[in-house]
Formats: C-alpha cells, structure tokens, sequence
C-alpha cells in the first residue's frame, strides 16, 4: 500500500496521501460509531439544560481515545494500512500513541489552526506519525486539512495560546507563520495522509449545507514513549505492532 516513492515523499516534504485504501464496510462502521459518539455527547449536553453547552456540543470537533469506547475503533486502529505505516516510519515495535474521532458538522465545524503535533506535546523521542483518515469524503467545502510541506524540517516551533471564538476553535497555534506554501488536502473517503508530528498543519471552516466531514485520526509512537516535560509515560500505550507482526 505504501511506495518506494510515498516513502521518499514522507522525508523530503513530510507526509503524503494514499490512495483509497479502507473498504466500504469498514467505512461504514467507523461512519456509525462516529455518528453514535457525536449523538451520546449531544444526549448528554442536553440533559444539562444549558443552550451554551447544547451548541458547543453539536459543534465540538474532537472525541479521543475512540478505542476505549468503540471495540470497532480497537480493531481499526490496527488495520493494514497503519501498520505498514508503523513499520515504515516508526519500526518493527509501535503502540497506538493518541486517537481521535475529529468530526466537523455542517455551518459549525470551525477552523482548526497551524500547529505541529509536536507542538502540542513534546515526547522522547521527538517524532512519531498522524494517519489522517477521511472516514466521509473531506474537501475545501467541509474543512479539510491543509498542510505545509518541508515544515518537518523547522524543529519544534513556538506555539501560543488561541481563544476560542465563532471562527475558530482555538488550543495552541504556530507563533509567526509564512503559510503561503500551504496546500490543501481534499481526499476521497477511504484515503489516509500520512505525516509527522513535526509537519504543520491546519484545517478549514465546514462552510457546506449538509456535509459531515469525519475524520479518524490515530498516531502511532514507539512504545513506552515519555511526556518530555513530566519524565513520565504517555498516550495510549496501545501496543499494535511487535517484531514486525500485528498484535491480537
Ligand atoms: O481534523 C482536523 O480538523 C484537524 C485535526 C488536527 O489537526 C489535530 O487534532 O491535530
């Protein structure tokens, strides 16, 4: 599934896109577990009462650690695709570092600004790999991701605090950024970009009517990872790849 030349793409610009990679069903699954995780925290939001709270749930981009809460999303993270990427970025051993469902629903789905991964949280050792994948199809019109090629080679850089507001969701962004050579990354459901934690990236506003733009994004790491700051361990630990061969 992975070329000679996707691999020389990942180290020279630091990602790439696949082509469609995932089955239809498998799609399918991940699209109603996605879909049931959005409705749980909109269930929830409402037995609050609080209209605030109702609106930011139908709006809210991110669920994490979907393998603790989805047992489809436990086997997905070990499909093919992802661990040829394991072996081919990270080595024979890699753990499921950090996985999220990021949903962007129509009209409220904001941007979501320059970072690295890395920025957010540094690790020992440094980089590992995002396999964003396009669960529902994911254009400029429903906020796809943009990236930033050869961005993996400038080093961590400084990020800042951003409030959130009506256009973006705010967390941390990249200080003082050229993204004139930014790219856009539309891609069909079932096709996956592969990048760095080092590699800058962003995504777009859901400006459509009625498309859904799903997302499923795990990253994989190499085992027993450390939090830099703290010395301590962290991530999901999740264990997917050892010696070469997938974990069951
Ligand atoms: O899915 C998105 O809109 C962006 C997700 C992302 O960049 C992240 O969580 O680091």
């Amino acid at each position: 599934m992975i070329s000679e030349k996707d691999k020389t793409q990942f180290q020279e610009l630091g990602y790439f896109v696949t082509d469609v990679v995932i089955e239809r069903d498998q799609l399918q699954s991940m699209t109603n577990e996605m879909d049931r995780l959005y409705r749980e925290g909109v269930e929830e939001a409402k037995t609050t009462g609080d209209p605030k709270v109702i609106l930011a749930a139908e709006g809210r981009r991110s669920y994490g650690q979907v393998h603790n809460r989805s047992q489809v999303a436990a086997e997905f993270v070990k499909s093919e695709i992802y661990l040829e990427a394991c072996d081919a970025f990270i080595g024979p051993n890699a753990d499921l570092y950090w996985n999220q469902a990021a949903i962007k629903p129509p009209k409220l789905g904001k941007t979501f600004s320059w970072h690295q991964d890395s920025g957010y949280t540094e690790t020992i050792p440094l980089a590992y790999i995002t396999c964003w994948t396009a669960i529902s199809n994911s254009n400029l019109d429903n906020g796809c991701i943009w990236v930033l090629p050869g961005s993996h080679e400038w080093g961590v850089l400084e990020h800042e605090n951003e409030e959130p507001n009506q256009q973006v969701y705010g967390g941390l962004r990249a200080k003082s950024l050229d993204d004139s050579g930014a790219i856009p990354v539309e891609m069909k459901a079932g096709q996956v970009a592969i990048f760095s934690s080092l590699t800058l990236h962003m995504s777009g506003p859901n400006t459509s009517q009625n498309s859904t733009r799903r997302g499923y994004v795990p990253q994989y790491h190499v085992p027993d990872v450390i939090l830099k700051k703290t010395g301590q361990p962290i991530g999901d630990q999740f264990p997917v790849l050892r010696n070469g061969r997938r974990i069951n």
